[in-house]
């Protein structure tokens, strides 16, 4: 049985490849999503992808996601990253481990996205490497639950 990994995805992140290219790269969330599944079977695992523009929508995937069956979570917040308590919440309340992906480097970035409420309560954070950060993250994630 594969392992199964959630990959959650925060607000505005559905617009990747069609705007600030630059910033975020060209590769739109499909081309992530799909790029990320081919690497999952690669190294045994499976990933199912959700992209939220609502908070409470990833956080009750959060909640949900022992019980639905994932060993384990990636998560890039997207700008909630930098705002929300209840995320950090959610995240230090779920059973399993949970890895932290940003396109940019956010530590490089304007001063008030240096700041993460999620990194204290997740197993590393991977950030500055476009779409290769998830891929990263999915490699972290599997060498860590193995
Ligand atoms: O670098 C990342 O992955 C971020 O999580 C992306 C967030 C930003 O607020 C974080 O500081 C760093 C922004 C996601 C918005 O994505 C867009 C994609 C295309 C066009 C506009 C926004």
């Amino acid at each position: 049985m594969p392992t199964r990994i959630l990959v959650l995805h925060g607000p505005n992140l559905n617009l990747l490849g069609q705007r600030e290219p630059d910033v975020y790269g060209q590769q739109t969330l499909d081309d992530i999503n799909e790029s990320l599944s081919l690497l999952a079977v690669e190294l045994g695992a499976e990933v199912d992808s959700f992209q939220s523009n609502h908070e409470g929508a990833l956080i009750d995937r959060i909640h949900a996601a022992k019980s639905d069956g994932f060993a384990g979570i990636i998560i890039n917040p997207g700008g909630l990253t930098h705002t929300s308590v209840a995320l950090r919440d959610a995240i230090s309340s779920v059973d399993l481990p949970v890895i932290e992906a940003h396109l940019s480097n956010i530590h490089a970035r304007e001063s008030f996205r240096h700041h993460s409420y999620v990194a204290g309560v997740v197993v590393g954070q991977v950030a500055g490497f476009g779409a290769v950060s998830y891929q990263l993250a999915l490699r972290g994630l599997v060498a860590h639950l193995s």
